[in-house]
């Protein structure tokens, strides 16, 4: 911590898509909300120098860096936020920790189990030592759903029967879509299942209170060739892909993850769950739709209308009872007192800023964020099971094919 308390100066590795959804975040939160502590945009750091000197100057940091070992144990330095791909986030973490800095992760926390227990083992040292770390499910602190939460921790749904989690997307239903670092194991430990699928693991653990205790689970990768980056040509064909044998031409490579991923489970509250996260879904873009059912009511929430709750109150009488479209603007609704009056609706950036109001403010205060490295390493073994489950298919049953195929 900075000799002045009142002060974080943040370092943060990486600088894309959630490089620039968090520096937006770290940019707004003290202009949005009085907090015990100020944010400094210290240096922000990525391989490319003049990548990240263009990103440094666009994002709002006040320097920048190629070296991230030199920034986290940097006595310039109090927070850590790690907004690379998640085969750096265990390495970078772990030396972050160890030299004493605050750590923000963003999700999936690591690519492996292995690594999540390290990172989750090195935050429970450290937080011996008064150093905070916390996971980046953002998607928590949607005001809408932080409500979700509080309407069945005050038991307005009752008993919880049924958890219904889809996140939809349709960003590589093209088969010519290049073989980027989401689709590649080594890089991204899995596919849909670790990039959206955590976040409905989170968020459905989150509201409801339970934690999935078990499993079964099937996956798909659709299309397992795809060109490499950059229209790669030539030498790339020796790069495990499959190029044309002259070696020239569009090369491909082998994909390695997961397409989609679905499967069902059971809560240790008692309910059932299905979960679908796929990048297949044509049409749908970002669509995380959320439904519980409970014994006296069910709550419906869809990120296409991150704004509003759908709630159904089953205690009133059949005749006028019906799902109410809640407007979740109110001061009174979580994290909204801060910006617009009611109906002048927040976005999705929105709940990186409350992600950081969260942290900052138990860094400040000496609190442990949530979710901590614990509640994400639940979500790896979560998300282990799941790949585990559909590697066996253990629990797949053929169904006989008693009827001969309808001829086409
Ligand atoms: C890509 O699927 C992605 O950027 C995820 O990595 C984010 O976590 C999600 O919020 C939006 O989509």
């Amino acid at each position: 911590m900075s000799t002045d308390n009142r002060q974080l100066r943040v370092g943060m590795v990486g600088y894309a898509f959630m490089g620039a959804a968090h520096s937006q975040a770290w940019r707004t939160v003290n202009r949005v909300y009085d907090l015990p502590a100020r944010v400094r945009m210290s240096s922000i750091c990525g391989r490319d120098p003049q990548k990240v000197a263009e990103a440094a100057d666009r994002l709002g940091w006040d320097g920048w860096t190629t070296d991230w070992r030199k920034l986290v144990t940097s006595d310039e330095i109090d927070v850590v936020d790690i907004c690379t791909p998640g085969d750096s986030h265990a390495e970078i973490a772990l030396a972050a920790l160890a030299a004493g800095k605050h750590v923000l992760c963003e999700k999936p926390l690591a690519n492996t189990v292995d690594e999540a227990r390290a990172m989750a083992a090195a935050a429970a040292t450290a937080r011996g030592a008064g150093v905070r770390s916390m996971c980046g499910f953002n998607y928590r602190r949607v005001p809408a759903v932080t409500m979700m939460r509080q309407l069945v921790a005050a038991g307005r749904l009752g008993q919880i029967r049924h958890v219904r989690a889809t996140y939809l997307q349709d960003w590589i239903v093209d088969p010519q879509f290049p073989l980027v670092w989401r689709l590649q194991k080594d890089k991204a430990g899995s596919g849909a299942l670790g990039d959206i699928g955590a976040h409905i693991i989170d968020f459905t653990q989150y509201v409801t209170g339970q934690r999935i205790t078990g499993v079964s689970a099937i996956t798909e990768t659709f299309v397992k060739e795809r060109p490499l980056p950059g229209g790669s040509s030539g030498l790339a064909a020796h790069v495990d892909g499959h190029g044309s044998a002259d070696g020239h031409g569009p090369a491909t490579g082998a994909v390695t993850v997961d397409d989609a991923a679905v499967f069902v489970a059971r809560l240790d509250g008692g309910a059932l769950a299905t979960y679908e996260a796929t990048r297949f879904a044509t049409g749908r873009k970002n669509a995380l739709r959320v439904e519980i059912n409970g014994s006296l009511g069910s709550v419906v929430f869809d990120l296409e209308r991150l704004n509003e709750l759908e709630f159904l109150d089953g205690t009133q009488s059949a005749t006028e009872q019906g799902f109410t479209r809640i407007l979740v603007t109110e001061p009174e609704h979580p994290y909204l007192s801060a910006w617009w009056p009611p109906g002048h609706i927040i976005g999705y950036e929105h709940s990186f800023t409350h992600q950081m109001r969260d942290f900052v403010e138990a860094v400040a205060t000496g609190a442990d964020p949530q979710p901590s490295f614990e509640d994400a390493l639940q979500v790896q073994l979560v998300l282990d099971a799941v790949a585990r489950s559909a590697e066996q298919g253990s629990s797949w049953t053929v169904v006989d094919p008693e009827l001969a195929p309808v001829a086409a």
